[in-house]
């Protein structure tokens, strides 16, 4: 008899994300609701052999509710989450809301299980909790890094992102898409979602740039892996940048050790890490793509390689790929909740 669930913005591209993946792993769910705002409420969803009616999300729809999947945006979860963690929900929250907040467990499963071990269903309390999803960018690099960190300590980590359309939702990939056409046909392309022209072009990261100079989207890197990995001192900085690719990112990852690590021991390291696949053939310069990640559970990892320019074998750099909206956001919250059942 599994846990009651409902799924916030079920309608979106994580919310539909996230009913593929809980059928995908026969997560054990005993009933589901689908919530989303007005504007969706009434439309008519078939989920595993049933049909369900997506139900305007209010307060009192978390009543009963053991688990809450959260991906409406980071207001919605501001004002819907306390209610749903007030009737004694676990939320496990997509959006960036509460992830810096400092009793909000920020968990990658892979990574740091730990950090949740104190939660549980109806907890002792009998209230609910909240567990923050992180950014993409960040679960996708940390998948690669943490088993590498484990073994040599990460001091600095220099991030340079290759952002898909996903990571800014349904409604920009289809602009992607439509500008593409439009683009072909020789049209004017139709700028809605981006300010400037998507289609074959790329753009610095479209979240707002912060008085450093440093968009929010690089910031999250650096804050979120200092609180996923419980270091306070690791440097780390970011470029964030969008690239008109549908739905898996791709990361440029140098990191700096505190001691030695060499690529073989490197390769090795990662070739045994959960969750993630080796793909490193320089014969046939095959690396990682985000078109092969993309509905792929494990993020892909290659270009593994000695940074020559750090001595003592102090330095490699890697390649990372991973789908955004499954291991970015919708897997990796399912696992959080698989956690929960343990
Ligand atoms: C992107 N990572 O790819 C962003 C979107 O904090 O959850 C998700 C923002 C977040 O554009």
């Amino acid at each position: 008899d599994g846990p009651s669930v409902a799924v916030v913005g079920v309608t979106g591209a994580v919310g539909q994300e996230f009913l593929s993946v809980l059928s995908d792993r026969d997560f054990p769910y005993r009933s589901i609701k689908m919530l989303a705002s007005r504007r969706s409420a009434g439309k008519k969803l078939s989920f595993e052999d049933r049909e369900y009616v997506v139900e305007e999300l209010r307060p009192e729809s978390f009543d009963g509710v053991d688990i809450a999947l959260f991906s409406a945006g980071g207001s919605i979860s501001k004002d819907m989450a306390p209610a749903a963690v007030e009737r004694g929900a676990i939320v496990v929250d997509n959006s960036s809301a509460f992830r810096m907040v400092p009793e909000v467990p920020l968990v990658i499963p892979e990574v740091n299980p730990e950090a949740m071990a104190h939660i549980r269903l109806k907890g002792r309390s009998g209230k609910g909790a909240l567990i923050a999803n992180p950014n993409c960018s960040t679960i996708i690099c940390l998948m690669a890094a943490t088993p590498l960190h484990r073994h040599a300590k990460v001091v600095r980590m220099v991030v340079s992102t290759y952002q898909a359309a996903s990571g800014a939702g349904a409604a920009a990939m289809e602009e992607l898409e439509l500008q593409t056409r439009e683009v072909l046909d020789g049209k004017q392309p139709t700028c809605k979602i981006f300010r400037q022209q998507y289609a074959f072009n790329l753009f610095s990261h479209n979240a707002p740039v912060q008085a450093n100079g440093y968009n929010e989207e690089e910031m999250k890197l650096v804050k979120e892996t200092r609180k996923i990995w419980n270091d306070t001192d690791v440097k780390v900085t970011a470029t964030c940048i969008r690239v008109p690719v549908m739905r898996a990112h791709a990361e440029s990852v140098n990191l700096q050790f505190e001691k030695p690590l060499d690529e073989d021991t490197a390769r090795q390291i990662l070739k045994e890490a959960a969750g993630v696949v080796v793909i490193d053939d320089r014969a046939s310069n095959h690396f990682p793509t985000p078109l092969e990640v993309s509905n792929k559970d494990d993020v892909a990892v290659g270009r593994i390689r000695q940074d020559f320019s750090q001595d003592g074998n102090l330095g490699l750099d890697i390649f990372v790929c991973g789908d955004q909206i499954r291991k970015g956001a919708a897997l990796n919250a399912i696992q959080i909740a698989e956690l929960l059942l343990q």
